[in-house]
């Protein structure tokens, strides 16, 4: 099983329960695996969407959205459904902790009852106050149809937050966004169709002056999700967009908050399997840009039911973002001795190797590597092995007829670390070998086919 991260001290007791099914070995294992989630989705018990990253003190804070489905009762079936919104944090970005709902629908004064909007929100820190932005449907009988953006303030990233009991005046549309200029002067920009802009105040709650339409970047096409940062002085506005049919997400740099802003290029293209929105953020964190960004990951058929995922961003030296490509490895370090999900992986080979979700009607479950042919391999970039000090090498694995597999570091031909042989049987096994080499620090791990028949691998970890 592609072990679920237990994200949250409550989530511990109702994983454990479904665990327990699958016998106590495995609730053991995912006890000491708690908070290994790297690689893409990056949350992997509940759907997210529109994340805004943000780096606050120490570590990375993430704001998405929460998709959940919709119901008879709940919602609209077929569209968007979301009634809170959950924070995530992490410092390394391969261990992220939830830290359960911080703001629910009908506990904001404002926002019309059961309306399941809580669309893409996002959250800055000034002066010692943290601020969470959220677009959401209003009580139409006060304040007109439509979204209108609403305020909640904390005392810290992980709130409690206390919503303001009136929506920021003057402003219409979804996804928030606020940037804080060098000179401490404080900008929101939302969507509606367009992209506008304005000032705020220093109380961060009400425009200060005039709404700017930012329509000098591209007229056709809807154009939503604003996300506005500085770096070197040019400022890049950055937004999904509707170029072809479905979103991309595109740039525009100016010298300016406020513009005018010259379309710069696309920072990553339309989804490969369809997901028809996308919304990001850009952040930089220990030296790296990443940018957070979504995709429909557990629901293939249906991409209102979103995942988070994140991906190293790159400048050239005038500052040109390169183009970023998705991945399943996503970011960050995995170590050695936790179980290494080799379906996030960074290649696999052009023949006889695939992924699949291990069971297609519980797919928080997770995936596995199918490896079909003699050679196939999959490989699994910036494993941690520090000083290599290590006894045996187990895998979670299942071979029909029996198979065996090679784990080399490298390159598909680089040192053998380990040959595990995998028994027959139609169900998952844990595989032990301790016939190891020794490898340290970062490696590029492979793990290769030896034989015909089919092998499925769910995950490896090397053991003290
Ligand atoms: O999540 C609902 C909406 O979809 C967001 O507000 C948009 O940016 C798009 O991602």
């Amino acid at each position: 099983m592609a072990i679920r991260p237990i994200t949250s001290v409550s989530d511990i007791s109702a994983r454990g329960q479904k665990q327990r099914k699958a016998g106590l070995l495995l609730v053991l294992f995912s006890f000491t695996a708690a908070l290994s989630v790297a690689q893409n989705p990056l949350i992997r018990d509940q759907y997210t969407a529109d994340p805004s990253a943000r780096v606050f003190g120490d570590s990375v804070y993430l704001y998405p959205s929460h998709d959940i489905l919709a119901t008879k009762d709940r919602g609209r079936m077929g569209w968007f459904c979301m009634e809170d919104y959950h924070v995530f944090s992490s410092a390394n970005l391969t261990d992220w902790i939830d830290h359960g709902v911080i703001i629910t629908q009908n506990k904001v004064p404002w926002v019309k009852p059961d309306s399941y909007s809580m669309w893409a929100p996002d959250c800055i820190e000034r002066n010692g106050k943290f601020y969470f932005y959220f677009p959401s449907p209003a009580d139409s009988a006060q304040y007109g149809r439509g979204f209108r953006i609403g305020v909640a303030i904390a005392d810290k990233p992980t709130g409690p937050f206390i919503p303001q009991p009136e929506p920021i005046k003057d402003v219409r549309g979804i996804d928030p966004n606020v940037f804080i200029d060098k000179d401490g002067q404080a900008y929101l920009y939302w969507s509606a169709g367009n992209i506008y802009g304005a000032k705020l105040k220093a109380n961060m709650v009400e425009l200060d002056g005039e709404v700017k339409t930012l329509g000098e970047l591209p007229i056709k096409g809807l154009k939503e999700g604003p996300f506005l940062f500085e770096r070197n002085g040019i400022y890049y506005l950055t937004y999904p967009h509707v170029e072809n049919k479905i979103e991309r997400l595109e740039y525009a740099t100016g010298s300016n908050p406020l513009g005018p802003f010259k379309f710069a290029g696309v920072i990553m293209n339309e989804s490969p399997t369809g997901c028809w929105t996308n919304h990001h953020s850009i952040v930089q964190f220990q030296k790296q840009w990443y940018l957070f960004y979504h995709h429909n990951d557990y629901s293939p058929a249906f991409d209102k039911a979103r995942s988070v995922r994140a991906d190293s961003l790159f400048f050239t030296p005038d500052g040109t973002i390169q183009t970023v490509k998705p991945t399943l490895r996503g970011v960050g370090v995995t170590k050695a001795s936790t179980t290494i999900q080799m379906d996030r992986y960074s290649r696999l080979s052009d023949d006889g190797a695939s992924i699949e979700f291990i069971d297609s009607l519980d797919r928080f479950g997770g995936w596995q590597t199918v490896l079909t042919k003699k050679q196939a391999w999959v490989q699994y970039n910036t494993v941690d092995f520090g000083k290599g000090a290590y006894a045996s090498v187990e895998m979670n694995v299942k071979a029909p007829t029996g198979g065996s597999l090679q784990v080399r570091i490298g390159s598909i031909n680089g040192p053998i670390l380990a040959e595990i042989n995998i028994p027959p049987g139609a169900e998952w096994k844990l595989v032990k070998s301790s016939k190891l080499k020794r490898a340290s620090g970062l490696q590029n791990l492979f793990l290769i086919s030896q034989t015909a028949e089919t092998i499925a691998v769910d995950w490896i970890r090397w053991q003290k």
